[in-house]
């Protein structure tokens, strides 16, 4: 292309290119970094023009996003599928208009053929780090775990369940009860009360699929009158601000990451996938842990 640097910002090539993102909505903390992460790389300086859409985490209104992106005739759609079922007919659509698909953060059950590639992070990894961690702080003594699952038929909660039942099997730990909070705050503590109502001081352990419920969950605890940390101890996934300044107050005993920032690495490949080159099928962005010293050392430089 003559003359890089026609456009301002690093965008090289000269067309804007129109991309359609489908948000499952707004219901964690991990989501608010996540959309940011993905404004900023699909921006105008960055040769962009971004449509978003955010579903309000119902799946049939981010399927009819995904087909109104379609009808528009975008030159790429970025989708992070609120479940993982349902997406073969639209995405078939997608692939007849030759409008190249590209997942973020969750996947799909579809076939392979129908989107060109996925960033994304390992999921069942991120169960299994959080139930190796348990079951050796917890498996030898017997203890009782709840669970606040993430949306249901979400490959994030599927997978997660899955690396962490996975890697507490065969430990002295007590599963009574799992249920879902669908990632948000405000029913991760309805359903904590529920839990504490029917089970009482006979909890041990919580195990959150996300940061926000966990952080409901410490005020159902409190107000039960127990100490979080302490007598209910509490791992979670995602590590966002408010969860790690929880862990490092001592609230949570552990959390997994789950990196949210994943915008320049789709952008980079929504850029290529556009241009006609190869790209991977998938991306798995690298995720860490913390204990409560590791948080107190990580939170002065939280991006997010
Ligand atoms: O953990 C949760 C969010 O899919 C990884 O969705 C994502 C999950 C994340 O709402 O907080």
């Amino acid at each position: 292309c003559a003359g890089g640097g026609s456009t301002a910002g690093g965008g090289g090539d000269d067309k804007v290119i129109t991309v359609g993102f489908a948000q499952t909505g707004s219901e964690s903390g991990w989501r608010s970094a996540n959309t940011e992460s993905m404004k900023t790389a699909f921006s105008t300086e960055n040769g962009f023009n971004l449509i978003f859409n955010a579903a309000d985490n119902k799946p049939e209104a981010q399927i009819a996003a995904v087909r109104s992106f379609i009808n528009q005739g975008v030159d790429a759609i970025v989708l992070a599928p609120i479940v993982t079922d349902g997406w073969d007919d639209v995405l078939k659509e997608a692939k007849d208009a030759n409008i190249p698909v590209i997942l973020e953060d969750r996947t799909v059950s579809a076939s392979e053929d129908l989107y060109a590639s996925w960033v994304g992070l390992d999921f069942k990894k991120e169960g299994e780090t959080a139930g190796k961690w348990v079951a050796e702080n917890f498996g030898k003594t017997p203890t009782n775990l709840v669970v606040l699952e993430g949306t249901t038929g979400s490959s994030a909660a599927t997978d997660r369940a899955t690396g962490f039942n996975d890697a507490i099997a065969g430990t002295d730990i007590t599963l009574l009860d799992s249920q879902t909070g669908n990632f948000t705050r405000a029913e991760g503590k309805t359903v904590m009360e529920g839990f504490l109502q029917k089970y009482g001081s006979q909890i041990n352990l919580l195990f959150a699929h996300n940061d926000d419920m966990g952080l409901g969950a410490l005020d159902a605890i409190k107000a039960a009158g127990l100490t979080p940390g302490t007598d209910i101890k509490i791992v979670t996934i995602d590590a966002v601000k408010d969860g790690m300044t929880a862990l490092a107050d001592g609230e949570f005993n552990y959390i997994v990451e789950c990196n949210p920032l994943l915008g320049e690495k789709v952008a980079e490949v929504v850029k290529k996938v556009v241009a006609g080159e190869s790209v991977d099928k998938q991306y798995i962005v690298e995720d860490q842990a913390f204990d409560q010293e590791q948080a107190k050392a990580a939170l002065p430089d939280r991006k997010y």
